[in-house]
């Protein structure tokens, strides 16, 4: 492999073993239960990740488990989670000769190269990617999907270029409503509908979403969407589009299977309904709600009676947090956490609290109140598809 560093024909290798569907099975031992029926899930290697939760090996889906999210308010691309809906991944592509279609309804089509795109001026942001699905296996009735502990999110630094600035340079034609995004990735047998999402045509062009090459200072790793990805701050993972491949300016709404059949949601205000109900009419899902969690320590841990340091992360769709507060009598009192660093409105919030546990079991409960004032429910709100799920979690802890 002329012209290949040790680096590149290593990572050549380990795509070659993810498109042979390779079970990367670990040792037996590396096995964990996450706390819900039918839990039970390997912990298994890829190229460029540490060991991580397997849901699903073709297409890959990995969680990313849960103590990563105590090593502070970035998750790291190793242990970042990965989802795919379909099996035929791009595991060829070049970086050389890569190029990102953009066409549809605008002036002039035009092909743009990395080195073309890394050209352009460079913007940066810090944004949660939360998987719609994410905690489903908590939920219920139990509905179908993905049966998804808390780790389908994480919280990167992602570099790139605005799509603004790359729609200006194909120049949008009056009319323009929407803009769908397409991957390279693609299905096994052709009636599966390809994965292709679509944004309105303002929000497109509102500057904050980005087309990044970069993650935490790296190239995205292949598996969350090498060369180049679609990030769109405070909206759930399913609009962030992986190994982008064109991008068409539509003058009519987008109809294809991804926006007009999956997720979606109940159009109603808590996007919930009654338990085992259908909804009556449904809007495409769009921003994160609110949720926290407590970090370092998990259900059920031991620790001496005294003061109990506890920490934790927080986020929403881009408000921002305003407080975190926690509870060790059902929710009659609340106590302030003090909030970590804030690395802007849209990544998690660390923060950090102190609380006096006295012999016995306690149930400690967290909750945040975003800036825009929205809050976590303390009973679990229900929906078919098992989306959005932002309870005020729980976590039992035994002091001795
Ligand atoms: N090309 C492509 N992009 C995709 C998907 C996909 O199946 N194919 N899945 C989406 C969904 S549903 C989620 S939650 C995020 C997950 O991003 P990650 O794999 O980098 O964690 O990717 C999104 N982008
Ligand atoms: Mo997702």
């Amino acid at each position: 492999m002329a012209g290949l560093d040790r680096r590149q024909v290593l990572m050549r290798a380990g795509l070659a073993a993810i498109g042979a569907g390779l079970p990367f099975r670990a040792a037996a031992e590396d096995r964990i239960a996450l706390p819900f029926g039918n839990g039970a899930r390997a912990l298994v290697r890829y190229p460029g990740k540490r060991p991580l939760i397997q849901l699903t090996s073709r297409p890959p889906q990995l969680e990313t488990p849960f103590s990563v999210f105590d090593e502070g308010a970035i998750t790291p691309n190793d242990a970042f989670f990965v989802r795919y809906h379909l099996a035929d991944l791009p595991l060829a592509i070049d970086p050389e000769t890569y190029r990102l279609e953009i066409k549809g309804h605008v002036e002039r089509p035009v092909a743009l190269s990395l080195a073309d795109l890394k050209r352009m001026a460079p913007m940066e942001v810090v944004a949660v990617n939360q998987c719609s699905g994410n905690s489903r296996g908590f939920v219920e009735p139990r509905v179908a999907g993905g049966q998804l502990g808390n780790g389908a999110m994480g919280n990167a630094r992602w570099t790139g270029v605005s799509l603004k600035a790359v729609l200006d340079a194909a120049g949008m034609k009056a009319g323009a409503v929407q803009v769908a995004f397409d991957g390279l990735d693609g299905p096994v047998i052709p009636e599966t509908p390809d994965f292709v999402k679509a944004l309105t045509v303002d929000h497109a062009r509102s500057g904050e979403v980005m087309l990044a090459w970069g993650m935490n200072g790296q190239d995205l790793p292949f598996l969350n969407g090498f060369p180049v990805r679609l990030v769109v701050p405070g909206f759930y993972g399913t609009y962030w589009v992986k190994h982008l491949g064109a991008i068409t300016v539509l003058d009519r709404p987008f109809e294809g299977f991804w926006m007009k059949s999956a997720y979606r949601i109940p159009d109603t205000p808590c996007a919930c309904t009654e338990p085992g109900k259908a909804p009556a009419a449904t809007v495409p899902i769009a921003r994160l709600n609110v949720r926290s969690f407590v970090t370092n320590l998990s259900d059920g841990a031991k620790v001496k009676a005294g003061p109990t340091s506890l920490r934790g992360i927080a986020f929403d769709g881009g408000s921002g947090v305003a407080r975190v507060e926690l509870s060790t009598d059902d929710g009659r009192t609340w106590i302030p956490a003090e909030l970590g660093q804030d690395l802007g409105r849209y990544a998690f919030r660390t923060w950090t609290a102190t609380t006096e546990l006295g012999a016995g079991m306690h149930a400690i409960r967290v909750r945040a109140t975003a800036k825009d004032g929205a809050g976590q429910p303390m009973e679990p709100q229900w929906n078919p598809p098992g989306y959005m799920r932002n309870v005020v979690e729980t976590t039992r802890i035994q002091a001795a």
